[in-house]
């Protein structure tokens, strides 16, 4: 009786109530970002031990001028999962080395990281154009009310959190609303030494266990749930076999957790984990082939020396 109301209750709730009853226990990625969550992420890419994000800047400055000029001058950007929009500057930036404005649009399911790519975008660069969008990334069609030439950013690794049938899906929805002058800028991490990637999974200052745990405090807060955060241990691990790294809850403890507005109560065994988020990381084989399969091609490829991340351009075929 509860279920079909669910969305009712709140934007989270199905999504929770869903995860929370299935076995293996799980919660979507997407869950992470609200304001205090976003507020973490931001924390994780200052961290030591966090590479993605400086190696992806790194290369985005490095090639900035190069990916623009692929891109075409007059291009309209379209970031997909923008976040706080850090990186992105440094395209922008570039763009108005040509020309008196861009347009950026910025697509986000969090509020609070729209008005602070928003606010730090309009503040370093006045030229640019900023038209935030607030939605998830299930339906692409909006992409279609923005002029061409455009060029769609899909960086940060955020592909990483879908399995491949969701990530080419979803790269075929862009593909789909793409014409032969608009081009995909997508940024892929990459296989590399676990010596590198566990640590930035799991930081000695404990900000990545506390973006974790910011899911059942989430969950606390909207649904009213009565998740003991400390009852809960971060845990990282890399699944050879799939290639990702995996990050769960696992309870300390045998407990029961009750959460008010679902009218559910979880039992959780000791040692039952909850499965938070899978973050894929790739060859570039694998990329190209999952481009090829959402009708892409694949124009250029941009590495650091240590070969750690990759960033792509691509255009549909
Ligand atoms: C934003 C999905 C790229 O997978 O590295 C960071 C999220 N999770 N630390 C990633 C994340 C734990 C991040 N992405």
């Amino acid at each position: 009786m509860i279920a079909h109301n669910l969305r009712l209750i709140s934007p989270i709730a199905e999504d929770v109530y869903a995860g929370l009853t299935s076995s293996p226990r799980r919660l979507p990625a997407k869950l992470f970002y609200d304001a205090a969550g976003s507020a973490l992420f931001e924390e994780i890419t200052r961290l030591p031990e966090y590479y993605v994000t400086r190696t992806e800047a790194a290369i985005l400055r490095r090639h900035a001028a190069e990916i623009c000029r692929r891109a075409g001058k007059g291009v309209t950007v379209i970031e997909l999962a923008a976040g706080s929009a850090e990186k992105t500057r440094l395209l922008l930036a570039e763009l108005l080395r040509d020309r008196m404005s861009v347009t950026y649009v910025p697509v986000d399911v969090s509020e609070a990281a729209l008005a602070a790519a928003r606010d730090s975008i309009e503040r370093a660069l006045p030229n640019v154009r900023v038209q935030p969008v607030l939605r998830e990334l299930s339906d692409l069609r909006f992409l279609a009310r923005y002029p061409g030439p455009r060029l769609v950013l899909f960086i940060g690794s955020t592909i990483g959190n879908l399995e491949d049938d969701e990530a080419v899906a979803l790269l075929r929805g862009i593909a789909a609303e793409l014409g032969p002058q608009d081009r995909l800028l997508l940024g892929t991490d990459l296989v590399k030494d676990l010596a590198v990637l566990l640590p930035a999974y799991n930081d000695a200052g404990g900000v990545t266990a506390r973006f974790n745990r910011n899911q059942l405090a989430r969950i606390n807060r909207e649904l009213g749930g009565t998740f003991d955060l400390e009852g809960f241990r971060h845990v990282a691990l890399w699944n050879a076999e799939r290639s990702r790294i995996e990050m769960h809850l696992e309870a300390r403890r045998r407990q029961s957790v009750r959460i008010r507005d679902l009218g559910l109560v979880v039992e959780f065994a000791a040692g039952e984990r909850i499965h938070t988020e899978n973050s894929y990381k790739y060859t570039l084989p694998r990329v190209r082939a999952l481009l090829a399969q959402a009708g892409f091609g694949l124009e250029q490829s941009w590495s650091d020396e240590r070969g750690w991340y990759a960033v792509h351009l691509a255009h549909i075929r």
